[in-house]
């Protein structure tokens, strides 16, 4: 705050002194202060209202340091993730050491506020530990998976609503065939890595909702329309071999400044894992503001108005189940890491803001949600 601001405030009339002196006293970076819980409904009443859900993921740190978060998270999600601690470098730090003390944290809160868990993930290319990237080979990788899946899966056994079995195993640029990315466990196993984690996840927690989560498959631009295609192609295989998955975790990172938003191939996509017998969730929704001017009315309103519009596509087909953002506050998004604004302004890419106040995202997945035809 500068001295001429300050002296301002201090000269606002009386009533309002004790508002301008705690305003002085905060200095010019303080927060704002946690916004209150609205009296009126939450997200997750919107959603069950047309027997859908809807979920955030959860930074683990949270579970200890941000109870004004936690209180929005209570009243707004029937459903959590773990945004890191269901991760095979968080679970297995170690060979034969297994650590699950924060997913059981976030377990336990889960469980308090009588939300379900969704997990991820079990097998991705990111967030393992090096133990497991040094030992995997052609000849140990077979154990090395399905034993791990065995533990982690058994251990949750009952207690998650799906499990992300394989995250993100489409990347056609790669070359390998159905294109899949090239990763470790391609390396080591080949394609038939999939049919491997199906089938142990199966057999650990046939309760579990088994999917594959993917990114990147939200516009109608060329590299995206092929990751359709190829997705769309694998899962026909996956299926075709009688490999368990069940359903498609649409992970909805957008970008609130990409035009190529095609509702009718959108709701194409969508219907055609429909039409393979597999359902739909969107895991991971958010909504970048990078390519946006740093008004916040004008980015607030963008951001809305382009997951609504996602976000209708998508919710039109009685598969998709349900609704997940990446956080639910834009007071922690990876975005900010990831893609940092130019300006050097925080991103806003989730539906309530710093200070925990709704914001036009908000209104816009209540909207979606309410437009949901009966599953
Ligand atoms: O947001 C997550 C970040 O905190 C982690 O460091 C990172 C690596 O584990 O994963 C991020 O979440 C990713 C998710 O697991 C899969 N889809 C993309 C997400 C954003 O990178």
């Amino acid at each position: 705050m500068t001295p001429l601001r300050r002296r301002s405030l201090l000269a606002a009339p009386a009533a309002l002194l004790p508002l301008a002196r705690a305003l002085a006293a905060a200095g010019p970076d303080a927060p704002e202060p946690d916004a209150p819980v609205p009296e009126t409904p939450g997200l997750a009443a919107h959603a069950a209202a047309r027997r859908r859900f809807y979920g955030s993921a959860l930074y683990e740190d949270a579970l200890a340091a941000d109870p004004g978060l936690l209180a929005h998270v209570r009243a707004e999600c029937g459903m959590l993730v773990g945004e890191y601690s269901f991760k095979w470098a968080s679970l297995q730090p170690q060979p034969g050491v297994f650590r699950f003390a924060t997913a059981e944290t976030l377990m336990a809160f889960a469980a308090a506020n009588r939300q379900r868990v969704r997990g991820h993930t079990l097998v991705w290319h990111e967030a393992n530990p090096q133990w497991l990237l040094d030992r995997l080979a052609p000849a140990t990788g077979e154990r090395l998976l399905t034993g791990y899946i065995a533990a982690v899966a058994g251990h949750f056994r009952g207690r998650l609503v799906h499990w992300d079995v394989v995250n993100e195993p489409i990347h056609p640029e790669d070359g390998p065939p159905f294109g899949l990315r090239d990763t470790p466990w391609l390396r080591a196993l080949g394609p038939g890595y999939l049919d491997l984690a199906f089938h142990a996840c199966a057999a650990a927690d046939p309760g579990a909702l088994r999917m594959i989560n993917e990114f990147g498959v939200d516009y109608a631009i060329d590299w995206q329309q092929r990751r359709r295609d190829k997705l769309l192609e694998l899962l026909a295989h996956l299926l075709a071999r009688g490999v368990p998955v069940q359903a498609v975790g649409l992970q909805a990172h957008l970008d609130a400044g990409e035009r190529a938003l095609n509702q009718t191939v959108l709701a194409r996509f969508v219907a055609d894992i429909a039409s393979l017998g597999l359902k739909v969730v969107v895991t991971e929704l958010d909504v970048r503001d990078d390519g946006l001017p740093a008004d916040i009315a004008v980015r607030d309103a963008a951001v809305a108005a382009h997951a609504r519009a996602w976000l209708d596509a998508v919710l039109a087909n009685p598969a998709v189940l349900g609704v997940l953002s990446w956080g639910l506050s834009d007071r922690r998004s990876w975005l900010d890491q990831r893609f940092p604004r130019a300006d050097g302004l925080p991103q806003r890419p989730l539906p309530l803001d710093a200070s925990l106040r709704r914001k036009p995202l908000w209104s816009a997945i209540a909207a979606a949600l309410a437009g949901a035809p009966a599953p």
